[in-house]
């Protein structure tokens, strides 16, 4: 699949959008959009456990036991590319009132924080809780570009992976056209 970088203005260089499959990128942590009993499941949770092998993962998730929504917790990757898998939980989608914009942004700034403890330089993103869990992309996509800007990092190399092109296109919007860098 395509993996077309796009990347904005000298203060988000680190910041990057990718149109693919997370289970391909060659980062040092990939994260997973888990649930809460770190079970397993459809979406890019499904694909992350058939890439990684899905025994293996499934064994170290029921070790840590649960996440909660907003956290992050992480293991080995296994067969993926990357070193560490990093599990967030996404808030499900109740309408807007329910706290949701909160959660999500603490999924990415606890992500790169977990990141950060496990010295990873470099991590790839999906679009956390669009899927099964029904968050509007275009509210999602704000906010995380919003988080991932505003939290500080060790990490130099910022991924947003979208499976489809209409999430591609909408980080694309926010991180800016590169050709206006000058
Ligand atoms: N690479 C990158 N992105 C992907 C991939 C992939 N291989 N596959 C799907 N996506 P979802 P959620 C995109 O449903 O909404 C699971 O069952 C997808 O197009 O995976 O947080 C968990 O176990 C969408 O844009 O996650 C939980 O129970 C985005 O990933 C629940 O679903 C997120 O969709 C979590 O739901």
């Amino acid at each position: 699949m395509a993996t077309n970088g796009e990347s904005k203005r000298r203060s988000d260089r680190r910041l990057t959008a990718v149109q693919g499959d997370i289970t391909k990128q060659q980062v040092d942590a990939v994260v997973n959009a888990a649930n809460s009993r770190l079970a397993g499941g459809g979406g890019v949770d499904g694909a992350i456990h058939r890439a990684a092998g899905a025994a293996q993962l499934r064994a170290a998730c029921a070790k840590i036991g649960r996440c909660d929504p907003g956290d992050a917790v992480a293991t080995s990757g296994f067969a993926l590319p990357a070193r560490w898998i990093i599990h967030t939980v996404g808030p499900v989608w109740r309408g807007g009132n329910a706290g949701e914009d909160a959660v999500l942004a603490s999924c990415y700034r606890r992500c790169l924080e977990v990141a950060d403890e496990l010295g990873a330089k470099s991590i790839a993103f999906p679009a956390i809780s669009t899927g099964a869990y029904g968050f509007p992309p275009d509210r999602a996509a704000r906010i995380a570009v919003t988080t991932l800007r505003n939290t500080p990092t060790q990490v130099t190399d910022v991924r947003l992976v979208a499976f489809d092109r209409d999430t591609f296109e909408l980080y694309k919007s926010l991180l800016g056209d590169p050709a206006d860098e000058g």
